[in-house]
């Protein structure tokens, strides 16, 4: 296995692969598979373009063969940081085939986390596109390749200025060593227990076990039409069951540029969209939006929902709004994926985030000393099971923390289990503030607010929100003249930092409660300033 990431015990692997999980196919045969079943299907659309099984397939083959006479080869991680585009698929096929481990950057990630990511993982490419959604990517990759002595390429998807343009990237096809389904595919990100993003190594065959299996659970077939949303560098739309679920088999993702509900339901009419996956946030939006809106949503069978806690009462609404169902999903890029049964009734669909997928998802529910808490009791979900990580790539130090002895993934995650099974997310234990979906590492902004002239101290704390559910405040001890918010985010992002991370409150204090331990109290800190 990739040097840097843990390997599970051998007798969990002769398991894993008895029981069928582990199939032994890389996922870039899973696209050589569909495109020879269905080579005309349409496998994906964009924009104007539209791509069918084989074309995706020959796209994929030729890119591969470009950038192996760049020098890319298996191992190698490249760093890529692509909106909702049909490159993004020819690229990570293209990758996966050559053995060599995308590792997906947000779109909107910035400086400060991509400079991080491509140190960690010691990229020698990283592949952006000029510009979305008004942002030029091309000054951040010129930043980057200065500061990151092991990126050797830039390819840039449209006007590629002095880097590499992707679409000239392509060779004559031509076999390829063949690729082991046990090694490392991707390199995701995690939200982030402490500090700056982990990356989470997932093989071929695990990755493919978590999409086709979500795939069956939420119904996909070669009817689905899938449209993205989100953006698909994340977990949830990648594979969850995502594009992944859809490629294998041989249904149909149509990608959209941003999630309004402008744009999306326009997409949902034209191309008779039958599921999408959305973060709570959006939902809310989407329900306002379909009260006027005089689009026809009628092909939307179902509408997936998971990233953060989802209102039950915001759960009701969705049938009478958009006349499809619900799917409540509670997923990790670390691995393991619960989603409410499609023919569960609708009091566990409204009320509970779901099952886990597989009978050998192995959840432990424990308290502060790792005992199992009473049955229907509030504790921390812990998890092992045939798609979930057993480390964090480079991160010996952090997984001793972050894993049992015996492998389980400590979630961080407050979790109760009803009789049926069905779990709740209640809350959570680790230092990560969930804005609608999108996960604000706690430590990371409270060490870049450090470095802030007029800060002395600092804690970033959850304040509740009706729409987000939660939204972050930095609580500062400050010295003259006091810092405003709008200040101290133009210096935060300076330093690049991706701007959901931002704060969306600042407050200068005098001084910090504390715990008769003397560390600050941050429970009473986020109640005082909520009151404030
Ligand atoms: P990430 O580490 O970015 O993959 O985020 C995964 C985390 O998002 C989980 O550990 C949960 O804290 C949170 N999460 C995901 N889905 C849900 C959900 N349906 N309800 C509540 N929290 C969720
Ligand atoms: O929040 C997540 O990371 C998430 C949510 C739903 C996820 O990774 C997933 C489904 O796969």
């Amino acid at each position: 296995m990739l040097e840097g990431c843990t390997d599970w015990p051998e007798d969990f692997i002769q398991r894993y692969r008895q029981q069928g999980y582990w199939q032994g196919v890389p996922l870039g045969q899973v696209l050589r598979e569909q495109a020879r079943l269905t080579p005309d299907r349409e496998a994906l659309v964009q924009d104007q373009r539209r791509w069918s099984y084989a074309e995706l397939d020959r796209r994929a083959d030729r890119l591969a063969a470009g950038l192996a006479e760049l020098g890319i080869g298996p191992g190698q991680r490249v760093l890529v940081q692509l909106p909702n585009i049909a490159e993004f698929f020819s690229l990570m096929f293209a990758l996966l085939r050559l053995g060599a481990i995308p590792v997906f950057a947000l779109p909107a990630h910035r400086e400060h986390e991509l400079r991080h990511l491509a140190e960690l993982s010691q990229a020698v490419a990283y592949v952006i596109v000029d510009e979305h959604l008004g942002f030029d990517y091309r000054p951040l990759a010129r930043a980057l390749s200065q500061q990151v002595p092991s990126l050797r390429h830039v390819l840039v998807a449209g006007q590629a200025a002095e880097f590499i343009a992707l679409e000239h990237c392509a060779g004559v096809p031509r076999p390829l060593p063949p690729v082991d389904a046990r090694e490392v595919a991707v390199l995701l990100l995690s939200g982030g227990t402490t500090g700056l993003p982990k990356l989470i190594p997932r093989t071929h065959d695990d990755y493919a076990c978590n999409a086709r299996l979500a795939a069956r659970a939420c119904g996909f077939s070669e009817h689905t039409r899938y449209l993205a949303a989100l953006p698909v560098a994340h977990n949830f739309p990648l594979a969850s069951p995502g594009a992944l679920g859809v490629f294998g088999v041989g249904g149909t993702l149509v990608l959209c540029p941003e999630p309004s509900p402008d744009t999306a339901f326009d997409l949902i009419e034209r191309e008779r969209i039958s599921h999408t996956a959305l973060i709570p946030p959006l939902v809310q939006l989407w329900l306002e939006a379909a009260s006027w809106s005089d689009h026809d949503l009628s092909s939307l069978q179902w509408l997936q929902v998971g990233g953060a806690r989802l209102k039950a009462e915001v759960a009701a609404r969705i049938r009478p709004a958009l006349g499809c169902g619900l799917q409540q999903v509670y997923g990790m890029a670390e691995g393991l994926l619960c989603f409410t049964p499609l023919d569960d009734p609708q009091e566990r669909v409204f009320e509970t985030q779901g099952l886990p997928l597989t009978a050998d998802d192995e959840i432990r529910i424990v308290d502060a000393d790792d005992q199992p808490v009473a049955p229907g009791a509030v504790g921390e979900l812990l998890v092992r099971g045939p798609y979930t990580l057993r480390g964090y790539y480079r991160a010996a130090e952090q997984n001793l923390r972050a894993f049992t002895a015996d492998g389980f993934y400590r979630s961080g995650d407050l979790v109760r289990r009803l009789p049926t099974g069905h779990l709740i997310v209640e809350g959570r234990s680790k230092d990560v503030i969930n804005r609608g979906g999108e996960k604000i590492p706690v430590e990371d902004i409270e060490n870049l607010l450090l470095g802030h002239p007029q800060i002395r101290d600092v804690a970033l704390v959850a304040l509740a929100d009706e729409l987000l559910g939660e939204r972050s405040c930095a609580c500062v001890l400050a010295r003259e003249p006091l810092p405003d918010l709008a200040s101290v985010n133009a210096w935060l992002r300076e330093r690049g930092l991706a701007a959901y991370k931002l704060p969306d409150r600042l407050q200068v204090l005098a001084q910090f409660p504390l715990t008769r331990l003397g560390k600050v109290n941050r429970k009473a800190l986020a109640e005082q300033v909520a009151a404030l």
